[in-house]
């Protein structure tokens, strides 16, 4: 029997979008459990490792860790490489664009009006520009995706991410300076799968 996937998050995409686009991709039926920030969080967040979301319910087991999980399901939908070397390569980019991403929701969740614009002077200057480019230079050194000439898990994470942060940052960030990066956004979007899912998701401003 195929097993019972329930994924918990906020009502949002995050760190969670990836996962979603995977179950899409693989046409992987799953239960989307939307956590209510005011309401079921606090009694949650008690249950739940490290007290974070997303969690992954597989059948009686629980993944947490939103690379983690996108791996795992990842190669479940046939998108993770059979080298281990350029496995760890995909884990390596994943990690990566978590940390980015982390850099943008820690300044787009600053309540501190002066951190806030210090912090925003420094994504714009340095951080965005740095891991865009280097992530530019790594696709394009690759032949187009992280993983070479074919979209692979780490691929779906990053542009899955990539959707919450320019919703936070409230403008699109590689259309101009980043051709690759943009290539591969769109390429995942086209996915027949995922563009499907996102035409009928709910509508997430990140
Ligand atoms: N590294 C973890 C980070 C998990 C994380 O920080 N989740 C946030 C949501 S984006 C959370 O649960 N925040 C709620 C809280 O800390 O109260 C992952 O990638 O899953």
């Amino acid at each position: 029997m195929a097993p019972v996937y329930k994924l918990k998050f906020f009502d949002s995409m995050g760190l969670a979008e990836p996962i979603r686009y995977l179950f899409a991709y693989g046409g992987i039926p799953y239960e989307n459990i939307a956590v209510q920030i005011d309401k079921d969080w606090i009694n949650l967040q008690q249950t739940v490792p490290f007290g974070k979301l997303p969690v992954l319910g597989i059948d009686n087991k629980l993944l947490f860790q939103s690379v983690a999980i996108s791996r795992y399901l990842g190669k479940l939908v046939g998108l993770l490489p059979l080298d281990d070397f350029e496995s760890a390569e995909m884990d390596a980019i994943a990690a990566t664009v978590f940390d980015f991403g982390s850099r943008v929701f820690e300044w787009f969740h600053e309540t501190d009006d002066t951190k806030k614009m210090m912090l925003h002077q420094e994504l714009e200057t340095k951080i965005i520009p740095r891991y865009l480019t280097d992530f530019e230079e790594l696709a394009s050194g690759k032949g187009g995706y992280f993983g070479g000439k074919k979209i692979t898990w780490a691929d779906i994470y990053f542009v899955g991410i990539m959707e919450s942060v320019e919703g936070m940052w409230k403008k699109n960030l590689l259309q101009r300076q980043y051709p690759m990066l943009y290539q591969i956004y769109n390429d995942v979007h086209n996915i027949p799968a995922i563009k499907t899912y996102i035409s009928k998701r709910p509508n997430y401003k990140y």
